[in-house]
C-alpha cells in the first residue's frame, strides 16, 4: 500500500454522516482525472511488485517462533533521515506500511521498465536487497522477516512477541489482540469501523481439514466471555460446526501476498489488459497457493482469499441477505438515510470482479458511441449491485461509456470506511483522496487504476493507465516471487502484443475463483477457460492447469505464449533458455511455474500441509502446536535462505541451481 494519509481518522458514528459526500466529490475527482488523462497515449510497460513479510521471532531456547510486534519502528528508520533510509534509497527500495504491526512491505523506489530484458534479471536482485536491508534494519538475528502467506498460529494462545492479550476495544476479537494492529490510526480506525458498520464482528468460517482424531468444534474458542457485546456471537450462530472460526479483521488483512502493476500505453489498451488478465486473477490463486493453516488448524483448503474477504466484510445483514446475530442489528450502523437506500450487496468489498471493462476500441468522447472488439456486454452476467446516482452523474460525462461507468458506480456502492478529519474539504482539481477511497478500500481480484489530473498527455512525470493484478500468494523465496510476477508481466504483454480474444462469461471467471480455493486445486481441479483464443465466440472448454500452462490439444499453453513472446519481443530462442543458456535464470523462472502447473512441484501449501502431517508430534486431529509450528518456520526460514532444504521444495533440479547460484 501506498503513503498514507495523515491525521485524525473519525470514529464510525461520524464517517457515516460524510459518506455521501465522499462519493459525490469522489467522483468529481476522477471526472477530472479522466479529462486530465484520457487522450494520454504512448506510456511505456512500466511495472512494479509488491512483497509483504511477516517478521517472525525465533526463541531457539524455548522451541517457539512467535509474531514479533515490537519492531515496526523499522518502517519509520527505513523511511525517515538517517542511515538505515539512505540504505533503503541508495539500493531503491521502499518500505511501506500495511495492516499488521509485524508486517512490512516492500517495493522497488522507481518502476521497472518492461520493455528491457536486463530489467526483468533485476527484479528478483532488489528482492534480495529488500529482504536483507529489512533484515539490517531489524538489527536482531533472531527475527526473520518471512515471507509467508499466513502465520501458523494467528490466534491461539500466546503467539507474540511481546505477550499480548486479546482484549482490545477496536477488534473486540476473542482471539487477537489490538497490539498485532499497525500503530497508524487508519489500522484500528478501520478495524473498528467495519465492525460497527456491519453490526457485528466479521465472522470468517474456514472449512477444516478433517483427520481420524479432528473434532466438528472449534474448541480454541473461549466461553464466558463478557466483557464486549459481541462477545455471545459464537453461540448465536457466527461460528459453523466444522469450521475454524475467525472474529477479526487481523486474520485476513494479516495475510500476505505477492502483486504486480503495470502501466499500459493507454486507456484503451489497459481496459484490454484488465479484461483479458481476469482470467488469470483465479488460476495465479491456485497455482501460488501457501496459505493451508489458519489459527491452529489445518483449513481444508490452501489458500487465504475468503479468509481477507470475510475479514473485512463490513456489509449489514440486511445486505447480505441474512438473519441478523442481534434481534434488532439488521442494519448495523447505518444511519436511517441509508438505509431508506439500503440494497442487497452478494460480496464483500474483498473479492472477485464483477465486470469486464470492455477492449474498447474507438475514442468514445468524440464518437459517441462504444466500438468493442471481441468484448460484448452479455459477458457481464453476474448484475452487480450499482450507485444509481454515480452511473447518472458518470454517464453525463463524454470520458465514460456505459460499460466503464456501471464498473465505477458498481465500486460506489460502497462507502468509505475511513475519513480522516483533516481531509474531509479537498480541492477537486488536484486532489484524489475522495476518489481513492471508496477505490483502494474495494479490494478485488484486480484494479484499475486511473491517473491523477496532473497526468496529461504530455506530463510523463507521473504514471499513466495502470492495472494491478492482487491473486497471487507471496512465495517463500525471492525466486519464486521473481518468477511469478515476472511471468505474469511478460504474459501481460504478450497479451497486448497478440490481441487474442480472452474472453468468457465473469460468472465463469467467479466460479473459477471458488474451484482455486480448492485443497490440491492445481492437480484436481479443471477451470473454465476460453476454447479458442483466435475465435471470435465466447466458448469455453474445461482444463488442468497443467493443460493451462503447458499446454494441450484445444490450447498451446501460457508457457509456449510467453516463449514466443520472449522470441519475439527480445530475442530469447529455446538455446538461450536453457541450463547452460545466456537466459538460465529465466529458463529456470519458467521451469519453477512449469512443474507446479503440473504437479511436479508441490504449491507451498501442499509443501507445508505435508510437513505438519508428517510431524512426530502431530495427534491427526488436525491441530497445530508450538513446537510443529517452530520447526515448520525453521524449516520455511532454511528453504527462504535457500539452505539445502530448498531442494525439497524446489526440487533437486532448481535446487541445486540455486544452492549453486544464489544471485540472479
Ligand atoms: N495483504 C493483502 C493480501 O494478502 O491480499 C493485500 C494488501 C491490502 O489489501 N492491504 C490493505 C490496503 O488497504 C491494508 S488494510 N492496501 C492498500 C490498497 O489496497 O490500496
Amino acid at each position: 500500500m501506498g503513503l498514507l494519509s495523515l491525521g485524525t481518522p473519525l470514529p464510525w458514528e461520524q464517517t457515516r454522516e460524510y459518506a455521501e459526500h465522499v462519493r459525490t466529490e469522489g467522483i468529481e475527482q476522477l471526472i477530472k482525472m479522466f479529462k486530465a488523462a484520457y487522450a494520454r497515449t504512448g506510456d511505456g510497460y512500466l511495472w512494479g511488485d509488491e512483497v509483504e513479510y511477516t517478521l517472525v521471532k525465533f526463541d531457539h531456547g524455548r522451541g517457539l517462533a512467535l509474531l514479533s510486534i515490537d519492531k515496526d519502528s523499522v518502517l519509520a528508520d527505513l523511511n525517515e533521515d538517517g542511515p538505515l533510509a539512505q540504505l533503503s534509497v541508495d539500493n531503491d527500495l521502499n518500505f511501506h506500511p500495511e495492516y499488521g504491526r509485524f508486517m512490512l512491505e516492500a517495493t522497488p523506489l522507481a518502476p521497472y521498465n518492461g520493455d528491457s530484458l536486463e530489467n526483468y534479471l533485476y527484479v528478483e536482485r532488489n528482492m534480495n536487497s529488500r529482504r536483507s536491508v529489512a533484515q539490517t534494519a531489524i538489527a536482531d538475528g533472531t527475527i526473520k522477516p518471512l515471507t509467508i502467506t499466513v502465520y501458523p498460529l494467528m490466534g491461539i494462545n500466546t503467539f507474540t512477541f511481546p505477550s499480548a492479550v486479546a482484549n482490545g476495544e477496536a477488534s473486540q476479537s476473542l482471539f487477537l489482540p489490538d497490539e498485532i494492529i499497525n500503530r497508524h490510526a487508519r489500522f484500528p480506525t478501520l478495524t473498528a469501523n467495519i465492525r460497527k458498520r456491519r453490526g457485528e464482528k466479521v465472522a470468517i468460517n474456514v472449512p477444516l481439514y478433517k483427520d481420524t482424531n479432528t473434532l466438528s468444534i472449534d474448541e480454541s474458542i473461549p466461553k464466558g466471555r463478557s466483557l464486549f457485546k459481541h462477545d455471545e456471537e459464537p453461540e448465536l450462530g457466527a461460528a459453523l460446526p466444522g469450521h475454524i472460526y475467525m472474529d477479526s479483521m487481523g486474520f485476513g488483512m494479516g495475510c500476505s501476498c505477492l502483486q504486480v502493476t503495470v502501466q499500459a500505453p493507454n486507456l484503451n489498451r489497459a481496459r484490454y489488459l484488465y479484461d483479458s488478465w481476469a482470467n488469470f486473477a483465479p488460476l495465479f490463486l491456485a497455482l501460488t497457493a501457501a496459505a493451508p493453516v489458519f489459527k491452529g488448524h489445518l483449513a481444508d483448503q490452501d489458500v487465504r482469499w475468503n479468509v481477507i474477504s470475510g475479514a473485512v466484510d463490513d456489509r449489514t445483514a440486511y445486505e447480505r441477505d441474512v438473519k441478523p446475530l442481534h434481534s434488532d442489528g439488521a442494519f448495523g450502523g447505518m444511519t436511517d438515510e441509508a438505509k431508506a437506500r439500503a440494497q442487497k450487496i452478494p460480496k464483500s468489498r474483498y473479492d472477485g470482479i464483477d465486470s469486464f471493462l470492455g477492449d474498447i476500441q474507438n475514442d468514445f468522447a468524440k464518437d459517441g458511441e462504444a466500438v468493442f472488439k471481441y468484448f460484448s456486454p452479455e459477458l457481464n452476467d453476474i448484475s452487480p449491485p450499482i450507485n444509481e446516482r454515480t452511473l447518472q452523474r458518470l454517464a453525463q460525462e463524454p470520458q465514460f461509456d456505459p460499460v466503464l461507468a456501471r464498473h465505477f458506480a458498481h465500486l460506489y456502492v460502497r462507502d468509505p470506511i475511513v475519513i480522516f478529519e483533516e481531509r474531509i474539504h479537498q480541492d477537486n482539481d488536484d486532489e484524489t483522496d475522495h476518489f481513492e477511497n471508496i477505490q483502494s478500500t474495494n479490494w478485488q481480484t484486480l484494479r484499475f487504476k486511473p491517473p491523477t489530473q496532473q497526468a496529461t498527455p504530455d506530463n510523463k512525470s507521473v504514471p499513466g493507465w495502470r492495472v494491478e493484478f492482487r491473486t497471487m500468494e507471496i512465495q517463500l523465496t525471492d525466486f519464486e516471487n521473481a518468477a511469478f510476477s515476472i511471468f505474469i508481466v511478460l504474459l501481460g504483454q504478450a497479451i497486448l502484443a497478440t490481441d487474442s480474444n480472452w474472453y468468457i462469461p465473469i460468472s465463469k471467471i467467479e466460479d473459477n475463483m471458488k474451484r482455486a480455493h480448492h485443497r490440491d486445486a492445481v492437480l484436481k481441479d479443471k477451470f473454465h477457460f476460453k476454447a479458442d483464443i483466435n475465435s471470435p465466440t465466447f466458448d469455453t472448454v474445461e482444463l488442468s492447469l497443467d493443460e493451462i500452462v503447458n499446454g494441450c490439444d484445444s490450447f498451446i499453453g501460457l508457457m509456449a505464449l510467453v516463449k514466443k513472446h520472449l522470441e519475439s519481443r527480445f530475442g530469447i530462442t529455446g538455446d538461450d533458455l536453457s541450463p547452460k543458456g545466456t537466459h538460465a535464470r529465466i529458463y529456470y523462472y519458467l521451469e519453477l511455474i512449469s512443474k507446479r502447473a503440473s504437479g511436479e512441484l508441490p504449491t507451498a501449501a501442499k509443501f507445508i500441509r505435508r510437513f505438519l502431517l508428517d510431524h512426530k508430534d502431530y495427534q491427526h486431529d488436525s491441530k497445530i502446536t508450538a513446537r510443529m509450528n517452530y520447526d515448520l518456520l525453521n524449516k520455511l526460514n532454511s528453504i527462504s535462505e535457500l539452505g539445502e532444504d530448498v531442494r525439497q521444495l524446489l526440487g533437486d533440479d532448481i535446487g541445486n541451481y540455486l544452492i549453486n547460484n544464489p544471485k540472479a
